[in-house]
């Protein structure tokens, strides 16, 4: 069994297997400097680099895959907080749970049952709002806060998207609330992008992109859809973010995604 399996399926608390990590997991990456081969330049890599000997690893609670245990699964809230992380260059330690079959370690921590669960100050935090809020607030460099009237944009889609995939009449107007709320944010980015908040990456794009990877991928599988080529603004806002090392590092596996989906396909 790998250290990663053992972790997702063991009794013991958190704490206990501190140590205990995926050798593929971002902190062990940052510490052996394999990051650092091409990217990013080298006045920041040296930064890089204390940062992420100087802060002990943040634990962090995340849905493990279904088609490869021992892997990240298909939760966009733990992906929105992973990349919190990786954009701030924090070293971060894994927890895979199996959400068919919580440990009890796990549901002690997160009595909801819930992931993600991140440890912050010796708390357990539940809730990617509440972690990647208190995470700015802990770690404030690089800022990726949102200003509060650009905080909303997009908030409309993934709810668009869930009706859309569930929906069994395709007159329903399900589509068409979807497609509504993408030109919109469409045209948003076309003025204001190339990110919510113009040139940086910030909050809302972390928690929107994870929503709009799992659109892409059950969309296009479920009903044979995908956005319009009349967004192109959506399209490259899509593209730009799924192609950045730390979406790259942070996402699922399509399969998961699926099998994540299909029971509202199906319900
Ligand atoms: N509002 C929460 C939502 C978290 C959530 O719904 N997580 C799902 C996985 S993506 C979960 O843990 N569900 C419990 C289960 O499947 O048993 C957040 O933003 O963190």
């Amino acid at each position: 069994m790998s250290v990663s399996a053992a972790i997702s399926t063991s009794s013991m608390a958190p704490s206990a297997f501190f140590f205990a990590r995926s050798s593929s997991s971002s902190s062990s990456l940052l510490a052996s400097g394999k990051l650092f081969r091409s990217f990013p330049p080298p006045s920041s890599r040296r930064r890089l680099s204390a940062r992420a000997s100087s802060i002990p690893p943040l634990e962090v609670c995340v849905k493990e895959s279904v088609s490869s245990p021992g892997k990240l699964g298909d939760c966009p809230f733990s992906q929105r907080v992973l990349l919190t992380f990786e954009e701030k260059h924090l070293p971060y330690d894994m927890k895979l749970v199996d959400l068919s079959n919580k440990p009890e370690w796990f549901l002690k921590i997160s009595p909801e049952g819930k992931v993600p669960v991140a440890k912050l100050d010796e708390n357990w935090v539940a809730d990617s709002d509440v972690i990647t809020q208190s995470v700015e607030e802990k770690y404030p460099d690089p800022p990726l806060t949102t200003p509060p009237e650009k905080a909303t944009v997009g908030s409309k889609i993934f709810s668009s998207f869930i009706g859309f995939l569930k929906s069994k009449d395709p007159n329903d107007g399900t589509e068409q609330v979807l497609l509504a709320e993408l030109s919109s944010f469409n045209d948003y980015i076309k003025e204001n992008g190339p990110f919510i908040n113009g040139d940086m990456i910030s909050a809302t794009d972390l928690s929107l992109a994870p929503k709009l990877y799992h659109m892409e991928i059950a969309l296009g599988h479920y009903k044979n859809w995908s956005v319009p080529e009349s967004l192109p603004y959506v399209k490259s806002y899509m593209k730009t973010i799924f192609s950045r090392d730390s979406f790259v590092k942070t996402r699922a596996a399509p399969e998961d995604v699926l099998v994540g989906w299909r029971p509202k396909v199906f319900a």
